[in-house]
C-alpha cells in the first residue's frame, strides 16, 4: 500500500498523509537521516518521540558495512536497528560520488572504491534496486547521478538525460521485484528547460513519488529558491515531492511555501555532535564560554526532554569534557526542534496562514543573524 492525501493546501504549500503499510507519514515531512542503520547518537524510540514518522538509510553506506545480503539474512533494515516505522533509501549515486574516492560512471552504472577498505564495487541501477529491496526499505529511490554544480547547459543535459535512462531502468527493476513505491528524482541543475525535460520523462515513467535532486549543491539559497519557483510544479500534484538533502530551518519553510512535502538532512543530527543547537532565534554554539552559567534551557520553547532536564551550563560542560551525553542531548533536541517545525507548518497550512507562520520564523532567524 501506497497512498498520498492531500487535506489542504495554502498557495502552493500542501499538508496530508502518506499511508504505508508500516505507518503514515505526515506531510509536510523530515525524515532523519539514518545513514548506518543508526540515527547518530539517539535511541529509535527517542527518533520516534521526536515525532518522525519516518527515517532515511542510505544504499552506499549499507551495502559496504554490513552488507545488503548479509542484512536480507539478519531480516532487513528495520529489524536489524528495531524501527518498524517507515524508512526511504537514498539510491547510492549521490553517496558514491560524495563520498567514494575514486569513481568511474559510465552508461552502465558507477565503479568505485570504498572509501571503507579501498574495496572495488558497482552499482548499476538494477543493482541500487535489488540493494534497496534486500535491505527492505518502504520508499525505493531511483539511481541517478546528482549533477555537479556549477554546470553547463550542455553537461547538465548530459548528466540529466543519463540520468532519466537510469530511471526508466530502476522502474524496470523494480517493476520485477516490487515494493511499495519507488520514487524519481529529476535533475537539469538551474536550468528550467532541462527541469522541464526530466519533469516529463519521470511523468512518462510513471513513479509514486518525485524527487528533486541536485540542488542544495552550492549554488546558494537565492538560487535554490529560483529553481524551486518552477521545478516542483512540473511534477504531478497528486504525488509526493521530495527535495533531497535539503536542509537549514529557512530553507526547509521556503520549499514548503513552495510546494515540497517531504525533505531529509544531516544537519540536526550533526549539528548535535558538532555542539550546535537549532533553537527559534538561530543557532548556538554550546562550546561558548557565555554558557558556562547559564542555567536556563537551550530554548524556552521547546518541549523536547533537553530542555525539560537539562540546562545550557550543563551542556557546555559535556562538551568540553567530550562527554558523550552531549552529542546525545543535543541531537535529541535537534531532532525535536527540526520535527517541531515540520508540525507547525502542518497547522498552519492546515489553517490557511502558512505566510504569516513563515514570516513570524524567518523574521526571528534573520534577526538572530543580524
Ligand atoms: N540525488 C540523490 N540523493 C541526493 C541528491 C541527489 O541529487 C541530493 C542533492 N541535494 C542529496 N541527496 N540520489
Ligand atoms: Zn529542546
Amino acid at each position: 500500500m501506497f497512498n498520498f492525501q492531500i487535506h489542504a493546501t495554502d498557495g502552493r504549500a500542501r499538508t496530508g498523509l502518506i499511508e504505508t503499510d508500516r505507518g503514515t507519514i505526515r506531510t509536510p515531512a523530515f525524515m532523519p537521516v539514518g545513514t548506518a542503520a543508526t540515527v547518530k547518537g539517539m535511541h529509535p524510540e527517542a527518533v520516534r518521540a521526536a515525532g518522525a514518522d519516518i527515517i532515511l538509510g542510505n544504499t552506499y553506506h549499507l551495502m559496504l558495512r554490513p552488507g545488503a545480503e548479509r542484512m536480507a539474512r539478519l531480516g532487513g533494515l528495520h529489524h536489524f536497528m528495531n524501527w518498524e516505522k517507515p524508512i526511504l533509501t537514498d539510491s547510492g549515486g549521490f553517496q558514491v560520488m560524495s563520498l567514494g574516492a575514486l569513481v568511474k560512471i559510465t552508461e552502465e552504472g558507477v565503479s568505485f572504491q570504498s572509501h571503507v577498505d579501498g574495496s572495488k564495487h558497482f552499482v548499476s541501477p538494477e543493482r541500487s534496486i535489488e540493494i534497496q529491496r534486500l535491505l527492505g526499505s518502504d520508499i525505493v529511490m531511483a539511481f541517478d547521478e546528482c549533477t555537479k554544480h556549477p554546470a553547463t547547459h550542455e553537461e547538465a543535459a548530459r548528466s540529466m538525460r543519463m540520468s532519466m535512462r537510469w530511471a526508466k531502468r530502476s522502474r524496470e527493476a523494480f517493476e520485477a521485484n516490487p515494493a511499495p513505491a519507488l520514487f524519481g528524482i529529476q535533475q537539469g541543475s538551474l536550468y528550467p528547460d532541462l527541469r522541464r525535460e526530466s519533469a516529463e520523462k519521470l511523468i512518462e515513467i510513471g513513479f509514486e513519488g518525485y524527487a528533486i535532486g541536485g540542488l542544495a549543491v552550492g549554488e546558494g539559497q537565492e538560487a535554490m529558491f529560483e529553481a524551486l519557483d518552477t521545478a516542483p510544479e512540473l511534477l504531478p500534484t497528486e504525488k509526493p515531492r521530495y527535495l533531497m538533502g535539503v536542509g537549514r530551518p529557512s530553507d526547509i519553510i521556503g520549499a514548503v511555501l513552495r510546494g515540497v512535502d517531504m525533505f531529509d538532512c544531516v544537519m540536526p543530527t550533526r549539528s548535535g555532535r558538532t555542539a550546535q543547537a537549532f533553537v527559534m532565534d538561530g543557532t548556538l554554539n554550546l562550546r561558548n564560554a557565555r554558557h558556562a552559567e547559564d542555567a536556563g534551557p537551550l530554548d524556552a520553547e521547546c518541549p523536547c526532554p533537553t530542555c525539560a532536564h537539562y540546562s545550557r551550563a550543563y551542556l557546555h560542560h559535556l562538551f568540553k569534557t567530550e562527554e558523550m551525553l552531549g552529542p546525545m542531548l543535543l541531537t535529541q533536541h535537534n531532532i525535536w526542534h527540526y520535527q517541531q517545525l515540520m508540525q507547525g507548518l502542518r497547522e498552519a497550512i492546515a489553517e490557511g496562514r502558512v505566510q504569516a507562520f513563515a514570516k513570524t520564523r524567518l523574521d526571528r532567524l534573520s534577526a538572530a543573524a543580524a
